[in-house]
């Protein structure tokens, strides 16, 4: 069976979670201790020398970083397909996807990091703000991103808008957004993988303590 290499705490081990869940494919779940180091143990640096999950290893294939995961997940397992066949709902599934990647991610750490009258936290709202306008954009009156069926976009898309909501954005200064957020959270699967008030504050406290021992800028590929 399929091994899941995760931290149910991780955001982007909950991307994969979310997949395997979402299209029923059957796993073994292994959990990784991020906060006691287990990630740099030498059984785990041979499954990722970047001592990072999520990993699965499948018919004795090991797949690391988590958007290749689901690329795989999707070409290999074809029920409950996460990706639209036509190309502008493609292309719109891609662009959630890389917008949430390459320009939200990196905004969860001034939103736990810095003070509330901090510059640098008003500006990272500003950019957020900004992203959340593209991505109602997209959508457009869609239920998703691709349409009407779930796809990888609103997977990458939707735990990012989800966890900076959770960490003090308003996300109901744009209703598309805060409408989409709503379905994707009633789903059974998202509503089993969503950290609660308790994780989330064990994950804050985590993010600060790596901010503490490596600085801002080296933690930012670590969340
Ligand atoms: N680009 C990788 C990054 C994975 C990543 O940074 N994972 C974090 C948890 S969300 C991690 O394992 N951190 C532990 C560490 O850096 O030691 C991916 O998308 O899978």
């Amino acid at each position: 069976m399929l091994q899941f290499y995760y931290n149910p705490l991780s955001p982007l081990s909950r991307r994969v979670w979310i997949a395997l869940l979402e299209k029923e494919i059957p796993f073994t779940p292994i959990t990784v201790n991020l906060k006691e180091g287990e990630q740099f143990k030498r059984e785990l640096l041979a499954i990722n020398p970047f001592h990072h999950v999520p990993v699965i290893i499948d018919d004795g294939l090991r797949v690391l970083e988590s958007l290749a995961i689901l690329d795989y997940l999707e070409c290999k397992y074809t029920q409950n397909s996460l990706l639209p066949k036509d190309p502008s709902q493609l292309a719109k599934v891609r662009m959630a996807q890389m917008v949430a990647n390459n320009e939200l991610s990196a905004l969860v750490i001034p939103l736990i990091s810095e003070t509330q009258d901090s510059p640098n936290l008003k500006k990272a709202k500003r950019k957020i703000t900004r992203i959340l306008s593209f991505l109602a954009e997209l959508l457009a009156s869609n239920a998703y991103f691709g349409g009407d069926s779930l796809s990888i976009g609103d997977i990458v898309a939707g735990n990012a808008v989800i966890l900076v909501g959770k960490l003090g954005c308003d996300l109901s200064q744009i209703e598309q957004i805060e409408q989409w957020r709503d379905r994707l959270m009633q789903r059974q699967v998202w509503q089993q993988t969503q950290p609660n008030d308790r994780q989330l504050a064990i994950f804050k406290q985590t993010v600060q303590e790596l901010i503490q021992l490596q600085g801002k800028n080296q933690i930012i590929s670590k969340i």
